[in-house]
């Protein structure tokens, strides 16, 4: 093998990608919803999508959750658990839902009343525990709490309330869970978000305690913010939980990973593997997810063109020259430092990817290979025929 070959298969074999249930079913905009007939209606839908992507791709053997959307009787959450094995995949991460019932209005842990404080904070140990159940690493909390107007609300009263329910929360975890604590600038609080940036997310994973860490999703960040120097530092203070990839151009847009600009997802991982390489190769435990629902491109051409574009940028980092690199940083060869990444981000590593692939007997082109398999137009004719049963016989339209 050649060296780009080997530090490519090398970086492909620890390089697993969570691919979320809701990037299957049909979303849209608060402006509408483009309805394909292939999207999938229910969980097992949702999974056996997730189970054709890992099988052309063989790097996302996980599928994270959205327990309100994917786990409507808790009850039966091992039925859900043994239908993702069916499809060769495993329930991933576990997202609570303290965003879309009517009481959290005002909030969910941060909402003044503390009734619907407890009713969210019991929802995320429920979440936990759900976690225990199916052996999931990772409860993934995202909240939409804030507020719209000035003096709404107390700004430090709402952090006081989150306090003391990340602190409730990450004591009901096991020691081999984590709680991942996501932050976002803004909507749907327009005013004020209560975890807004990842100085915020830091500050409350570390009150919450030692297995609360940081969730950047690379979509939640102000234009032209720095998200490599986050992950750096969080990296630096072991505060990295993991990510949701997606791409954004104006705001949280749910755009393709790499579509609008690859190379600052490829300084994001050349950081990780610069930190790794610093540990003789030792590698963080972060969990790699997707957070992207397509609203225009079939959802599953869509999530395996993300996946193997992560594959490509997670490859071509790993290729960064770290020992010269390091020696150009210490004499102040600013362009021959710079030139290590932009040589290993200019490199060509199709090659490389399709040996990994044909050496995990993958297809070499896994959008191709889904094209060529009939299973779109397959589930699409299943599908479509399932909509107009269920509307026949509840009277209701599928949503
Ligand atoms: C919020 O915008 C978010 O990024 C959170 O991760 C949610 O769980 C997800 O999107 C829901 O689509
Ligand atoms: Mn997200």
């Amino acid at each position: 093998m050649t060296s780009t070959a080997s530090l490519v298969h090398h970086a492909l074999e620890h390089f697993f990608i969570e691919t979320p249930s809701w990037g299957y079913t049909d979303t849209g905009t608060r402006f509408g919803k483009f309805h394909q007939p292939a999207a999938a209606i229910n969980m097992g839908d949702k999974l056996a999508d997730a189970g054709q992507v890992h099988r052309l791709t063989g790097c996302c053997p996980k599928v994270a959750t959205h327990v309100l959307w994917d786990f409507p009787d808790l009850s039966k959450a091992s039925e859900v658990a043994a239908l993702a094995a069916q499809h060769g995949v495993r329930i991933g991460s576990i997202n609570p839902n303290v965003f879309q019932d009517q009481e959290y209005k005002l909030g969910s842990v941060a909402n003044p009343d503390e009734k619907i404080r407890a009713r969210a904070t019991k929802h995320i140990c429920d979440c936990i525990d759900l976690g225990k159940e199916l052996h999931s690493r990772a409860v993934s909390l995202w909240f939409a709490d804030g507020t719209n107007y000035p003096g709404q609300d107390s700004i430090r009263a709402r952090k006081h309330r989150f306090e003391y329910a990340l602190r409730e929360a990450h004591d009901r975890l096991d020691n081999d869970q984590v709680l991942l604590v996501e932050y976002k600038p803004f909507e749907p609080a327009f005013y004020q978000t209560d975890l807004a940036d990842w100085g915020m997310a830091y500050m409350m994973s570390k009150i919450a305690g030692p297995r609360a860490k940081v969730l950047v999703d690379t979509g939640h960040h102000y234009l032209s913010q720095n998200i490599e120097q986050i992950v750096a530092w969080l990296l630096d203070e072991n505060m990295l939980g993991g990510f949701h990839f997606n791409d954004r151009r104006y705001a949280d847009d749910d755009l393709t990973l790499g579509s609008i600009d690859p190379y600052q997802i490829f300084r994001i991982f050349h950081e990780i593997h610069f930190y790794a390489w610093e540990r003789g190769g030792v590698y963080p435990q972060i969990e790699y997810m997707i957070d992207q629902s397509h609203n225009l491109k079939p959802k599953i051409e869509a999530m395996i063109q993300t996946v193997t574009t992560a594959q490509e940028l997670y490859a071509k980092a790993a290729l960064v020259d770290h020992e010269a690199m390091v020696k150009h940083q210490a004499a102040g060869r600013i362009i021959d430092a710079e030139l290590c990444l932009k040589k290993a981000f200019n490199t060509d590593v199709t090659a490389a990817i399709a040996a990994w692939r044909t050496s995990h007997e993958l297809p070499v082109d896994p959008l191709e290979a889904h094209r060529a398999s009939g299973y779109e137009a397959k589930v699409a004719a299943e599908r479509s025929q399932r909509r107009i049963d269920l509307v026949m016989s509840t009277g209701s339209s599928y949503a």
